[in-house]
């Protein structure tokens, strides 16, 4: 006879926000669907949240730790017990503390996982200052402008626990409505938001579904964020559209902003935008007059040659139209009583930082962003090749497929060579993975426990384990006992995961199972909290002028820096490659580079797509679905062409992280359409050192 239960957990096939059902048949999960009763998801659910089950019993899933039984990258491994490698790795761990010093060891994690914040906090008590990432190009930059600026990332209040949702929906640079989950907003959730919404802007090169019913579609040239918000500031504050009450009670710098933006004039801005100077204005008023308003900003805003600064501009105008911390506008979330660790957004103290004294090594990238939060990537990967500053001997590489995800790929190729010990932690076998010495299979979130808290702030949910596929284990599990095996224990004094569990729900009065029933724990939503309290800046006010950026030798009013590879920057560069390349837009079939081998996934999405214009197509003799080679000055890759009247005749999209698993170890077919190959040295954001993957310049040929 069949058992079938139902548990409810929380999906972690993106930024895990949606709450779903998992249906148990005979102790196999056999479907995942979205949980209608929940407060977060209100029943949603992507193809990725549904392929759970798919990707959890993935015939290629990792099973058991491998150790390198050949040359490296031959593709040679022997089953190892768990025992057996994390003994093996802390004996090397320790050597290279030993010998040579913590700062020659590296940590390295990608996007935002269940992990986040635990990997940085092993780094620190390492002692070693060389922990890198994305950070310097994916939410980061927008979350230390906010910080800086206010205290505290501000989020569309798209619930309406006020009692209301916005009138006004601003989406820039985001898609997540198309992709499903980014940054712990729920796609359904905006979605509902824009439904009910009486006016919608779009600031997208790309026509994404909500600019089809836009009031205002911008579509702006990629990388060009910056002058579009400071004309839109420069309007809101040359027409009297601000809210003085706001801006006089609890923000500093207002006069010198609004002497500052003279010269950003829409005129201005339509030179650099290539929008027109009126649609500018029209936009500007409309998002100044239609209030509550929010602005859903996305990874477009990070990706550029002045990310934090743009990001100020955005949230000043949030400021100046008094939408802040209202009901239905952006919205400062109250995180739950009783949790003791919060996110690593609300909580510095998760990632350790105190850990680490002062007096250590420099990082080899000697600190060059002043507001980069970890060492810079291109820095990091070249100090391997070269040698300089110094030579890192080992690494640790969670969930993270740099190969692909990373610009400077071929070098971090040549990096992952001729390090001395590197361990991967992950679900599969990938390009990466090929590169190291010791493999660990990670646990997906069917098969972990989890009082999930990263990107929700004014939640935390559960996640209860349901599964358990060959000797994969839970990532925090390992830090925790890699920890204790170096004598971490001071950073980590609990015994294990799950005393850790039970730690967190200590003062909310309930153990893990017991929070597992409730599912949920919410936090009171309280609006206008800075009218007690004031914003978390050193002046307790809005910092229009930021005193911590001066400090940090940053710019204190935001500013707008054309990306260097672009037809007006390099005009000589544009005459040989005509077309703007932008990248990255994200899948919603897929997580960056993963899911390529899970079939119900890559049905829907067989090839790597870069859109072009029906006009640049037919002047280029390139039909839908013709194989095309994009190249750079870098590099070239090939994609299948999709046409679309959507981009702009001179821009193309091309996607980002592709593999191909299917051609087998140990390349995976990586450097056939992996867009990061086109990227080398370039001038990167002083401020933050991201990277500009959406302005850059390629042309296309048909194959
Ligand atoms: N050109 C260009 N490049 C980009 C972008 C772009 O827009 N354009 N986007 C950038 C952005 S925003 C990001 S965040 C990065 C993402 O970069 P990454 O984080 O490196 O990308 P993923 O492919 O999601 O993850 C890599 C690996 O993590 C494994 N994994 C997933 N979950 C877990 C887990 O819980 N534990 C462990 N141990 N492993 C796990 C997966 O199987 C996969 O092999 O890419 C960036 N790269
Ligand atoms: N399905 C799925 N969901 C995901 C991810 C995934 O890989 N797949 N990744 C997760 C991660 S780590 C992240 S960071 C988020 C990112 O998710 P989002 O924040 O939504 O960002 P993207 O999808 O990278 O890009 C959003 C939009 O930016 C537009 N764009 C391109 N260039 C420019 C430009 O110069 N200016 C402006 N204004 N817009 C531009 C693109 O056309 C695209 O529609 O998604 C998360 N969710
Ligand atoms: S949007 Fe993300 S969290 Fe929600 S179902 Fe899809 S993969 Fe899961
Ligand atoms: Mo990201």
């Amino acid at each position: 006879m069949d058992e079938t239960s139902v548990v409810r957990s929380a999906c972690r096939m993106c930024h895990g926000v949606c709450q779903v059902l998992v249906h148990v048949r005979d102790g196999r999960v056999v479907k995942v669907t979205g949980d209608p009763d929940s407060p977060t998801s209100r029943g949603y659910l992507c193809p990725k949240g549904a392929a759970s089950p798919d990707l959890l019993y993935h015939p290629e899933r990792l099973l058991y730790p491998l150790r390198r039984a050949g040359a490296r990258g031959e593709n040679r491994w022997e089953r190892v017990s768990w025992d057996d490698a994390l003994s093996e790795m802390a004996e090397r761990l320790d050597a290279v503390r030993r010998q040579n010093g913590p700062e020659y060891f590296g940590m390295m994690q990608g996007t935002g996982r269940p992990y986040t914040g635990f990997t940085s906090r092993f780094g620190n008590a390492f002692g070693t200052p060389n922990f890198t990432g994305v950070a310097h190009l994916c939410y980061f930059p927008r979350w230390i402008a906010s910080l800086y600026t206010l205290g505290q990332l501000p989020i569309c209040d798209v619930y309406g626990f006020g009692g209301r949702t916005p009138a006004c929906v601003v989406i820039w640079g985001c898609n997540v409505t198309g992709t499903g989950a980014s940054d712990g907003m729920c796609g359904g959730m905006v979605q509902s938001a824009l439904d009910a919404a009486e006016k919608v802007i779009v600031v997208d090169p790309r026509r994404i579904r909500p600019a089809e019913r836009a009031d205002h579609w911008l579509q702006l040239r990629p990388g060009t964020d910056g002058a579009l918000a400071l004309a839109m500031i420069n309007v809101i504050v040359e027409e009297g559209l601000v809210d003085r009450e706001f801006v006089d009670g609890y923000t500093v710098g207002y006069e010198e902003l609004a002497e500052h933006v003279r010269s950003c004039t829409p005129e201005w801005a339509s030179d650099v935008t290539g929008l027109a100077a009126d649609d500018i204005r029209a936009a500007a008023r409309t998002y100044a007059t239609t209030r509550p308003g929010c602005i859903q900003w996305g990874n477009a805003v990070d990706m550029s040659s002045c990310n934090y600064q743009t990001a100020r501009s955005l949230l000043i105008l949030r400021a100046l139209t008094g939408n802040l911390d209202v009901p239905g506008g952006d919205v400062l979330w109250v995180a739950p009583e009783g949790v003791r660790q919060r996110s690593l957004f609300m909580n510095l103290e998760v990632p350790g930082l105190h850990l680490r004294p002062g007096g250590t090594a420099d990082a080899v990238d000697g600190g060059r962003f002043p507001l980069c939060t970890s060492t810079h990537p291109p820095a990091f990967w070249r100090s391997i090749v070269t040698g300089d500053p110094y030579r890192m001997k080992a690494m640790w590489i969670m969930g993270s497929n740099p190969l692909v995800t990373m610009t400077h790929s071929l070098e971090i190729e040549q990096a992952l060579r001729l390090l001395e010990f590197t361990v991967v932690s992950d679900f599969f076998m990938t390009p990466t993975a090929q590169l190291a010495d010791l493999v660990l299979p990670a646990a997906t979130w069917l098969e972990q426990d989890d009082v999930v808290n990263l990107h929700k702030i004014w939640c935390v949910l559960a996640r209860k384990k349901v599964a358990q596929v060959g000797e994969a284990r839970d990532d925090r599990e390992v830090i925790f006992e890699m920890a204790h095996r170096l004598g971490l224990d001071e950073a980590y004094p609990w015994s294990d995961y799950r005393e850790y569990l039970d730690w967190v729900l200590e003062d909310a009065g309930m153990d893990f199972e017991q929070f597992c029933e409730v599912g949920i724990l919410t936090g009171k939503m309280r609006y206008r909290k800075y009218v007690t309290e004031g914003f978390g800046t050193p002046s307790g006010k809005f910092e229009i002028l930021s005193g911590l950026s001066s400090q940090m030798g940053v710019e204190p009013l935001p500013v707008y820096r054309e990306p260097p590879m672009t037809p007006a920057s390099a005009p000589g560069l544009a005459a040989e490659y005509p077309l703007i390349l932008t990248t990255g837009a994200k899948i919603r079939g897929f997580f960056h580079s993963e899911g390529r081998q899970v079939e119900r996934l890559r049905r829907a999405n067989p090839d790597p797509l870069v859109e072009v214009h029906p006009d640049t197509a037919a002047a280029l003799g390139i039909a839908d679905g013709d194989w095309v080679r994009i190249e750079t000055p870098q590099a070239a890759v090939t994609m299948k062409a999709r046409l679309f009247d959507g981009v702009a005749p001179q821009v193309v999209s091309a996607q980002h992280a592709w593999w191909y698993p299917e051609e087998g170890p140990p390349e995976y077919g990586w450097k056939k359409s992996s867009v990061n190959l086109l990227f080398g040295d370039t001038e990167y954001d002083p401020d933050t050192g991201s990277e500009p993957l959406r302005s850059s310049l390629c042309r296309l040929a048909r194959l």
